[in-house]
């Protein structure tokens, strides 16, 4: 009888006696598991134990396994979100098992827009609801047993946190890369708040959806723009996927072109305007403002003022993706004014149109509608002349952005397109009209928010010494208790009614000052955590010199494709301040950023916004936190995601009740072909957790227990392997079994990860003898399922160099074969 049929009779044979005591502990646990209390014990165990804890200053082989900062709202963790952690957690308990000392730390991003919507929505405080989330998070994350450093958490919202948070905003006060300017900004209209461009989504606000408009406030910028070289090229040194790499490329967005100047038809003033296309100057036939330039007041006359004026309020109702749209039609308006074309020095009218954007270049562009397709159809539009510069396109149809040859441009014709942009431009220098530029998309970082759930944003202003930053030893700012505090949409933080607290001393001159009542982007909080970690038994410093260069760069970072802009971006730039300010030696915070897919329910994805969460505890309470994390991580590869279906789990929760029950049954002598399964079942699942490919790892797995089912007799040393690799995936049952089970030392999660010998995985090879014209010239080796067959051995012999040597230039007339044992070539 097969153990499995002896396990589902429920008689238990072993060719050992039992004693009492192991027959009632069978007749109880072996036919059920119990996760319930497997779980809470074994989470206790190593909590009190402190096994997942790191000695940060002595730690031998330190391994940084970070995953991205949540930001749970009081409904807490959905298994979405638990997909991701799990995933990283498996790679970082694999890493443990291999001897590194794993740091895993787990926090809270508990401050910013996020959390307070979610207060407005239950009419609560933000303080409130933020211990409630935090109970419940923290709650939620043991029960999913993870295998996080519990001494080193840390909250955006505590005061010993954020005070960091200001004080880094105060080191770049200092520094020269904050800046306080009046700039229209992206406003939603329902969070009544500021976005950055990265929170604005095809013209919408990330967190409501709803059309963002623009308005012109006085706000806090960070200048990341002079770091955008940096953050490109550093591009090339760090161990990202490509995707990531294009998506910052394409963020920064460099451009390599000129300035070019072009005056005014009755003054001498100049307008610069930004192309990557000199080598067209020869084509401009018109001259485009966008709406916001200063040149527009200045140029339009008088008899154009009232349909200029009137055009420009309703651009600026638009945002600027809408603008940029390229399908939309082109309007706009003629100023009455010309400007002359620098390579022509013919006059060309001046328009104000919105497709022109002010924060890009100098918000000004020369019109080349024979090779620019928004020029071509503005042209269009409007009746201004096209000509032709480029040869190659048919520009009476459509713009050419093609190669061709130079022509109606002078001395430059019959020029190619790189030869002519190298030569135009050096003309046009030498006319003290022209300089080469590099523009980038990027813009400056937007720090300043109107709401009230963040930082205060540590500055002071004095009506005699303008703005000052709030001295160091005075940090934190707290927030202050303000009850309504709801945003107001005035284009005021909801602060300014704490008057109290506004009210302050200059630090300067110590007259009457007040202070900003504007709080930071939560993506400020979120862009320097990692660092916070290594260090949040240190009172007196952000982090520690010595702890982050022990322990960063981060060896691996888990978290979504969505951050791979806006986020990794901001806390590129940070460190890289950081290194600046001589404060760490890295200037790359994560080693490799891996982008963990997607969990899909009823064909969306899983997200609180569209109402189709699914919370773990009750599956956990129902079938265990292992089966849980093993049945997400068998969904599909972990770098695509997957579909969550209820029905799923049980198949699951019947691999791990196998799993327990055929783990209680080592007391035979393992055939050599368990032996050769057991390297097998190492080798595939070593090598599918070093890359992420959890899927398959399982799979391997779910072999490995259905092969020793059909088994006579088990080895301890199988279920000891299938304890060991088990314990990354689902580390509870894995303690049980290596603990309790097979009464091993505490803890499976401390022994060193199982190692395969290659030789006992190789196959069974068959030695076939390969003749030409029946004459000995070789032999090969091949796996056996092969070798009765013709064509494998006839490919692999003819590759043999003896034979080849004799089958050279020669015909093949006949090939006879033997199976298994000979092959003869005929020629
Ligand atoms: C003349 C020209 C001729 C252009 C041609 C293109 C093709 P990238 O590559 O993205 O950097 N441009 C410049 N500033 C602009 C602004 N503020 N708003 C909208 N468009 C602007 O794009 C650079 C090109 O975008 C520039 O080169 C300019 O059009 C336009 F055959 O100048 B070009
Ligand atoms: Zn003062």
């Amino acid at each position: 009888m097969t153990i499995k049929k002896r396990f589902e009779t429920g008689i238990l044979t072993s060719n050992r006696v039992y004693t009492k005591e192991e027959i009632n502990y069978n007749m109880v646990m072996a036919k059920h598991y119990h996760p319930e209390e497997i779980e809470k014990k074994w989470q206790g165990e190593w909590r009190k134990r402190g096994i997942f804890e790191v000695d940060l200053d002595k730690a031998r082989k330190p391994f940084f396994n970070l995953m991205m900062f949540p930001y749970p709202s009081g409904e807490g963790l959905h298994v979405g979100n638990m997909y991701a952690f799990t995933g990283s957690d498996i790679y970082g308990r694999y890493q443990r098992m291999q001897g590194k000392d794993v740091f895993e730390p787990i926090g809270l991003d508990g401050f910013g827009i996020h959390s307070e919507n979610y207060a407005i929505k239950l009419g609560k405080h933000p303080a409130g609801v933020a211990k409630k989330t935090e109970k419940n998070f923290y709650r939620q994350l043991e029960a999913t047993g993870n295998a996080y450093a519990w001494k080193n958490t840390l909250e955006t919202y505590d005061p010993d946190y954020y005070r960091w948070t200001q004080w880094i905003f105060v080191q770049l006060y200092k520094k020269g890369l904050v800046e306080r300017r009046k700039a229209s900004v992206n406003w939603c209209p329902s969070c009544k708040t500021t976005l950055s461009d990265e929170q604005v989504i095809a013209g919408k606000c990330e967190r409501c959806d709803r059309e963002v408009e623009k308005k012109d406030l006085e706000q806090w910028f960070f200048k990341i723009t002079k770091y955008a070289d940096r953050l490109l090229s550093n591009l090339e040194k760090i161990d990202w996927s490509e995707r990531t790499k294009i998506a910052q490329r394409n963020w920064i967005g460099k451009s390599e072109g000129a300035e070019l100047f072009f005056s005014l038809a009755d003054s001498k003033e100049k307008i610069p305007t930004f192309t990557t296309r000199p080598d067209t100057t020869f084509g401009a036939t018109f001259f485009v403002l966008a709406p916001e330039s200063e040149w527009v007041e200045k140029l339009t006359q008088a008899k154009y003022k009232k349909k200029v004026d009137s055009y420009i309020s309703q651009a600026r109702r638009k945002t600027e993706v809408q603008r940029l749209f390229t399908e939309r039609k082109k309007t706009g308006v003629f100023t009455g004014a010309y400007v002359i074309n620098p390579a022509t020095e013919k006059k060309i009218p001046v328009w104000v149109a919105d497709y022109v954007v002010m924060g890009y270049g100098t918000g000004a562009i020369m019109g080349v509608p024979a090779h620019d397709q928004r020029d071509w159809e503005f042209a269009q539009e409007h009746k201004l002349p096209i000509v032709e510069v480029i040869s190659g396109g048919k520009v009476k149809k459509e713009a050419y952005d093609g190669q061709g040859k130079l022509v109606n441009s002078m001395q430059f014709n019959g020029l190619s397109v790189e030869k002519g942009i190298g030569k135009i431009t050096a003309w046009l220098k030498k006319k003290g009209v022209a300089k080469k530029q590099t523009q980038y998309r990027l813009r400056d970082w937007c720090i300043s928010r109107q709401r009230y759930w963040g930082p205060p944003i540590p500055m002071i202003h004095c009506s005699q010494c303008g703005w000052q930053p709030v001295p160091e030893k005075d940090l934190p700012v707290k927030l202050p208790f303000v009850k309504n505090y709801q945003p107001k949409g005035l284009g005021k933080s909801p602060l300014a009614q704490a008057k109290d607290w506004v009210k302050t001393k200059c630090p300067q001159c110590k007259g009457p000052a007040e202070r900003e009542t504007d709080v930071s982007d939560t993506f400020l909080d979120s862009a320097w955590y990692f660092f916070r970690y290594t260090s949040t038994d240190k009172p007196r410093e952000a982090f520690n010199k010595r702890r982050v260069k022990k322990w960063l760069p981060v060896e691996m970072y888990i978290g979504g494709q969505e951050h791979a802009v806006l986020h990794l971006m901001y806390t590129r730039f940070l460190t890289m301040v950081f290194k600046d300010l001589g404060l760490i030696e890295i200037e790359e915070p994560f080693k490799r950023f891996y982008a963990h897919g997607l969990l899909i329910k009823d064909c969306a994805k899983m997200s609180k916004s569209r109402g189709n969460v699914v919370i773990p505890d009750e599956y956990i309470k129902k079938f265990g936190a292992d089966t849980l994390r093993c049945y997400l991580m068998f969904l599909g590869p972990f770098e695509q995601g997957g579909d969550f279906r209820d029905k799923g789990i049980a198949g699951m929760y019947r691999f791990m009740n196998r799993a327990w029950r055929i783990s209680q049954e080592f007391e035979g002598k393992g055939s050599p072909e368990e032996e050769r399964m057991i390297h097998r079942t190492i080798k595939k699942v070593t090598e599918d957790i070093e890359n992420l490919r959890y899927n398959t790892a399982l799979a391997a797995l779910m072999e490995y227990i259905n092969f020793l089912y059909q088994e006579k007799s088990i080895s301890r040393q199988a279920i000891e392997t299938l304890a060991l690799l088990l314990a990354p995936f689902a580390p509870h049952i894995a303690e049980e079994i290596w603990c309790e089970v097979l009464k091993n030392k505490f803890s499976v999660h401390q022994q060193t990860w199982p190692k395969y010998e290659a030789k006992l995985i190789r196959e069974e090879k068959v030695v076939i003898v390969v003749q030409v014209n029946g004459k000995l010239r070789g032999q090969v080796e091949i796996p056996a399922a092969q070798a009765t067959r013709k064509a494998p051995v006839e490919k692999l012999a003819k590759k043999e160099e003896n034979v080849a040597k004799h089958l050279a230039k020669k015909k093949i007339e006949k090939v006879v074969f033997v199976p298994g044992k000979l092959i003869n070539f005929v020629v």
